[in-house]
């Protein structure tokens, strides 16, 4: 993995972007935080081969394996809300599908609202996070992981994660070459759709590849509890709408979901 060739495969808006590569982190989107706190500036890449304690939403781990995974965090410092920041992870998720699809010549699906899928396996996951400005809604901060899965690590993923997890390769002989061409044509789309910012593109491309819509799923709220319902559309806001088994629409911003078989 190379800094100077990531670097140099920046263009457009991702030119004023600064990458900072690592051989470990314990969680890149942990540093970012830690840098954004002390002041780094929009445009700012952590970068670590592997992870010792890679996070995914709730408290969940992201298995980081090294050198057969992208693990990247990119920090934000913009006018945005704090409702901004599930727009953010809606953008990661369409720069991160649009780069693999280049990549493999295949389309993926978006799992609303963070994790790409290929051939019914998860190959990549987001996780938003940010600070506020203290007495206000804005942000001072956002920090937006992103780690892919490029191919299948030495002996198979764990058996935890094995019926759920997958790779964009089955095998490449030169994986860091693929993980600096995707690290660079992520941060090159991810900071092209920040700078224009262009909602109804957006939205356009993340409806297009949604797996979720007109399926049934179990909905996972933050408070533990579960319940049935039939996953509607994404509307303006990112948000899922979906229809309980009593009729009544919901529009979903955060929680997740899970599909029916
Ligand atoms: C996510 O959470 O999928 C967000 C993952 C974000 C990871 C990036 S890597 C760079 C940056 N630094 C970090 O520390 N994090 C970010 P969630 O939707 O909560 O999914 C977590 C679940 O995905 C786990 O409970 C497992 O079931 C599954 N999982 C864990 N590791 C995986 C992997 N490598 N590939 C596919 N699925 C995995």
């Amino acid at each position: 993995m190379e800094k100077q060739t990531i670097q140099q495969m920046l263009n457009g808006h991702a030119c004023s972007c600064r990458v900072l590569m690592y051989d470990h982190l314990p969680s890149t989107n942990t540093t970012a935080r830690e840098l954004a706190s002390s002041g780094a500036q929009d445009g700012t890449v952590i970068i670590a081969a592997r992870q010792s304690a890679g996070r995914g939403r709730m408290q969940r781990s992201f298995y980081s394996p090294g050198d057969t995974g992208l693990y990247m965090s990119l920090i934000v410092r913009r006018e945005l809300t704090a409702e901004d920041a599930l727009r953010l992870t809606t953008m990661a998720a369409v720069a991160t599908a649009q780069a693999i699809e280049s990549m493999i010549g295949r389309s993926v699906g978006i799992k609303w609202v963070n994790d790409i899928y290929l051939d019914e396996k998860k190959v990549s996951g987001i996780l938003t996070e940010g600070a506020i400005i203290p007495g206000t809604n804005r942000l001072l901060y956002a920090v937006v992981g992103i780690g892919v899965n490029i191919t299948p690590p030495d002996g198979g993923f764990p058996e935890e994660i094995k019926h759920i997890a997958g790779a964009i390769w089955e095998q490449a002989s030169d994986p860091m070459r693929l993980h600096d061409c995707l690290a660079a044509d992520i941060i090159n789309r991810w900071m092209a759709l920040l700078g224009q910012n262009d909602h109804v593109a957006i939205l356009e491309e993340y409806r297009k590849r949604s797996v979720v819509t007109n399926r049934d799923v179990t909905v996972h709220c933050g408070n533990g509890s579960v319940y049935s319902a039939r996953a509607l559309m994404i509307d303006d806001h990112y948000r899922l709408i979906v229809r309980d088994e009593n009729g009544n629409e919901q529009a979903l911003d955060s929680g997740e979901i899970s599909i029916k078989l």
